[in-house]
């Protein structure tokens, strides 16, 4: 296949390059570099050492011998580029990860909000407008969160997307059944652009018969594949700061240079979690399943286990006898949420998923052990608020 990843130099889109070129496919990465620009404006960088994007590719093909293209691409601004790029190159299909996706970020100022809006928004509707622009069919996997749900779950398991509904007719009485979007909501204005993605695709779909897969994922850790472990300058990036850095990796590198694990709240916040090794796994199922061009968006959960972040703190606490502090929550959360999903279809088709065990979180540890003194530690308080006067 054919394949662009948009977003293919950042921590789930390089490996997913990688992998999708060691498989056999023809893989064109396209990236602005904005992530890199953002640890420069932030004034952090990925604890592990990333080698600049040509290195990358270099070395790619130096231990491999094989090639992955690279256009440095702003496909939020750039929409004469993206039809120029679509139409050269005509892709069978593209991964979309071409994203602003740290929540904390996109709650820092105006600023902020408005740049998450503007590029998330306009880079998914760029692409979906250049698929229909250049006639060509072209299967778009998006990257998507559980966090459109929201975490309140009305009480039910998580349905992939759907949720059936019962009508009734105020007239007539006549009772009907269908199946809607799930209501959304979204809990920072980040997740906000990923509801606001979900009607993009809704309405392509419909209207143009886009093919569509939109995973909803979990959040994500781990850091290298065994793609990414082939030559240190394959390495992936690990973010451990108050705005990029996610809560397990967070955990693991704070219990790796004896930092205090950094619990919000009562830590009874529960999510979805999935190892980096499953992102990509999945991701080449995704391609492999093509809907079909009548099929409505095809929606899958991308998750692979479910934790509250106490019970993530104590689990890392156990292994390391690292430290809990409990902090005032910076975010505008519920206390504790419940929340119940599974990755049914990704199952049916085929993931055999990576569950949280020692050997793995050891192995976080050791990477962050190793890179140590790359780390500045006051880079690792969460200042973004979610209200203003808040805590
Ligand atoms: P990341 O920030 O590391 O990577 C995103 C990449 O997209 C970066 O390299 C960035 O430079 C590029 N990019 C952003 N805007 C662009 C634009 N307008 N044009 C071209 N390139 C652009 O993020 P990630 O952690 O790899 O996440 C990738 C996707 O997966 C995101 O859409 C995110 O919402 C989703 N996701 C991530 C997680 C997670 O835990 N990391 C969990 C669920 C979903
Ligand atoms: N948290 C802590 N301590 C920390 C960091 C986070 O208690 O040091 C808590 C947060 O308050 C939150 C939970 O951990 O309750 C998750 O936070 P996170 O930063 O790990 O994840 P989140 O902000 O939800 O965002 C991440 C990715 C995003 C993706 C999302 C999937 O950055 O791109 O969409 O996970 S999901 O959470 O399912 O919406």
């Amino acid at each position: 296949m054919k394949v662009i990843v948009f977003g293919g130099d950042g921590f789930c889109g390089w490996p997913t390059a990688l992998h999708l070129s060691q498989l056999g496919h023809n893989v064109t990465i396209v990236d602005n570099l904005s992530r890199r620009r953002i640890d420069t404006e932030l004034g952090v960088e990925s604890l592990t050492p990333i080698a600049p994007i040509a290195e990358r590719l270099n070395a790619w093909q130096v231990v491999t011998g094989r090639v992955i293209d690279f256009s440095p691409l702003d496909i939020a601004t750039d929409y004469d580029g993206l039809c120029d790029l679509l139409g050269t190159l005509a892709p069978d299909a593209v991964v979309h990860f071409a994203e602003q996706r740290a929540a904390p970020y996109s709650m820092k100022s105006a600023r902020e909000k408005r740049y998450t809006v503007t590029n998330n928004v306009n880079a998914t509707h760029n692409l979906l407008c250049s698929i229909v622009d250049t006639g060509l069919d072209i299967h778009v996997v998006h990257l998507g969160t559980m966090g459109v749900y929201g975490y309140g779950a009305l009480g039910i398991d998580l349905p992939e997307g759907y949720l059936a509904i019962d009508t009734s007719n105020g007239t007539s009485g006549e009772k009907t059944t269908r199946e809607i979007l799930y209501p959304v909501d979204p809990g920072s204005i980040y997740h906000l652009t990923k509801c606001q993605d979900q009607l993009l695709f809704y309405y392509y779909n419909k209207n143009d018969r886009v093919r569509i897969t939109d995973l909803h994922q979990g959040v994500v850790w781990g850091t290298n594949t065994a793609e990414c472990l082939l030559d240190e300058r394959l390495i992936n990036r690990f973010d451990y700061d108050g705005d990029y850095g996610t809560v397990l990796n967070r955990f693991l590198m704070q219990a790796a240079i004896n930092h205090p694990l950094t619990v919000h709240g009562s830590g009874g916040q529960t999510r979805g979690f999935i190892h980096l090794g499953d992102t990509v796994r999945c991701i080449e199922i995704a391609l492999a399943h093509r809907p079909d061009r009548e099929d409505r968006v095809q929606i899958f959960n991308q998750l692979t286990e479910v934790y509250s972040v106490r019970e993530l703190a104590q689990l890392v606490s156990n292994l390391t006898g690292a430290d809990i502090t409990y902090l005032e929550n910076p975010r505008n959360e519920a206390n504790e949420n419940d929340l119940s999903a599974r990755p049914e279809s990704l199952l049916r088709l085929g993931l055999k998923p990576t569950l949280l065990r020692e050997s793995l979180l050891n192995e976080v540890i050791e990477i962050a052990q190793k890179y140590t003194e790359r780390c500045d530690r006051s880079k690792i308080p969460a200042t973004s608020l979610w209200c203003a006067g808040k805590p």
